[in-house]
């Protein structure tokens, strides 16, 4: 095993160096990479095998391998990690070679791989291999193709990579429990021709839920619908990186579903073509503009898009519970609601009691409110004019003009040029014309009586 401390002495604190050669370059088994710092990594470019255009992992990184007899080999341990999923939170979480999700697997099209796993779990796994064409006792379904991969023993996977695309592994054994616990990976196999559907910047990400009680540290297994933590790569806004793009870069952006309800993911500032989905390219003809891609349970899209419209463009789920964190679930609904009696009674009980909520949530994702050990505020992010009050799967594409190529490091926010920016209109401001205007309190409103039958 390699630490990340170890890699980073053996290699001068390179890159992940690609195809890491050292002794146990003849050793039987390849060295596993164990790396646990949730900052996005640079891609991987490949020091071995057919050349390819590697991906960036969002707040992630990808697997090193070696060539062996014409073989490209990985090694994946399936182990207990910790993850922040932004800071302020930690998770004790299942995943792979010190991370959730485990890196990134990328290799080529007409590749032959061979990925051993080892299970450091205190239970049995087995790996799919979501969306590959391999043979059928390849295919990681425990007790189904193979038996379970007790711990503390290694199982071999060897098939050969006869498409390109977007794919992803995850356990097959006792999946309920080991998904919750966040076991999942990106699987990009790249084409025999790099120059085949290419693009300057390539993104993948995996969606991933899960439900922790504020103030502990491990998901439940057993929820089945009520999750409160809703990830990009085991992420949380305002943890999630953002997505660097130079003006003028053609973008891809690749996702999966391993959650137990559909996303559908928006992008602001930009319409975009899915040129890829798990069962692979999508042909021109086929391909229609859009703003928002679904992506239903076990799906992968890929989009693309012509990045020439500058900004910092918001990029998110679109169903809004999505984009919040913990602690917004069970709070009653107060708006409109005329707290002022009430605050005063509790007052003379706990004098630092607030109301909140009579005008909307905006004011909890402003203020500093207490919290448990080890949660986060329900919305947050701070953005160049104010709370971005958001939290979750939300995080922004920076198309920005002076981005150097390969340069993945957040640009800061973007300067507007003058006179694009929303402002506050300061001139005459005529009532607006009402048959009758209603009194502020809406005394005057009129309300439907229930019909008793449920009629109309
Ligand atoms: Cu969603």
């Amino acid at each position: 095993m390699v630490t990340r401390r170890d890699f980073i002495r053996s290699s001068g604190a390179a890159l992940l160096g690609a195809g890491v050669v050292s002794k146990a370059a003849v050793a039987a088994v390849p060295e596993a990479m164990i790396f646990t710092d949730p900052a996005t990594q640079p891609p991987l470019k490949p020091a071995s095998g057919r050349p390819y255009n590697p991906v960036v992992t969002l707040n992630g990184w990808s697997a090193p391998w070696r060539m062996k007899n014409g073989w490209k080999e990985f090694h994946l341990v399936a182990e207990p990690v910790l993850r922040e999923f932004a800071p302020g939170m930690k998770v004790n979480m299942w995943g792979y070679n010190g991370s959730s999700p485990g890196p990134t697997i990328e290799c080529v099209e007409g590749d032959k791989v061979r990925i051993f796993v080892t299970n450091k779990l205190p239970e049995h796994t087995a790996v799919h291999w979501h969306g590959i064409l391999l043979p059928c006792g390849m295919d990681g379904v425990g007790g189904l193709t193979q038996p379970t991969i007790q711990p503390g023993k290694t199982f071999v996977y060897e098939f050969e990579m006869k498409k390109s695309g977007t794919f992803m592994y995850h356990p097959h054994a006792d999946e309920m429990v080991q998904l919750a616990m966040g076991m999942h990976g990106f699987l990009v196999v790249h084409p025999k021709n790099p120059n085949f559907m290419r693009v300057d910047r390539d993104f993948v990400f995996l969606m991933t839920s899960y439900d922790i009680d504020p103030g502990s540290y491990t998901p439940k297994p057993a929820t089945m619908l009520d999750f409160n933590m809703w990830t990009w790569n085991s992420r949380v806004c305002p943890g999630i990186d953002p997505f660097v793009v130079r003006t003028g870069d053609r973008v891809r952006i690749r996702f999966g579903n391993l959650t137990m309800t559909n996303h559908p993911i928006h992008m602001h500032g930009y319409d975009f073509e899915v040129t890829c989905t798990d069962g692979g390219w999508v042909p021109k003809q086929a391909r229609w503009p859009e703003v928002t891609v679904d992506s239903a349970v076990g799906q992968m899209r890929a989009f693309e898009f012509d990045a020439v419209n500058p900004g910092d463009w918001a990029i998110h789920c679109h169903k809004s519970h999505h984009t919040m964190n913990a602690m917004g679930h069970d709070t009653p609904n107060l708006i409109g609601v005329d707290q002022r009696g009430v605050a005063k009674k509790i007052n003379q009980l706990v004098p630092e009691y607030m109301t909140m909520g009579s005008t909307g949530m905006a004011e909890m994702g402003e203020m500093e409110m207490p919290l448990p050990e080890n949660t986060l505020p329900m919305m947050t992010g701070q953005g160049p004019f104010g709370g971005v009050e958001m939290g979750g799967m939300f995080s922004v594409v920076k198309v920005h003009d002076n981005i150097k190529p390969g340069d993945y490091k957040d640009p800061g926010w973007y300067k507007h040029p003058k006179g694009t920016v929303a402002y506050e209109w300061a001139g005459d401001m005529p009532e607006p014309k009402r048959a009758k205007a209603p009194k502020a309190d809406g005394s005057e409103l009129k309300v439907r009586k229930p019909s008793g039958h449920g009629g109309h």
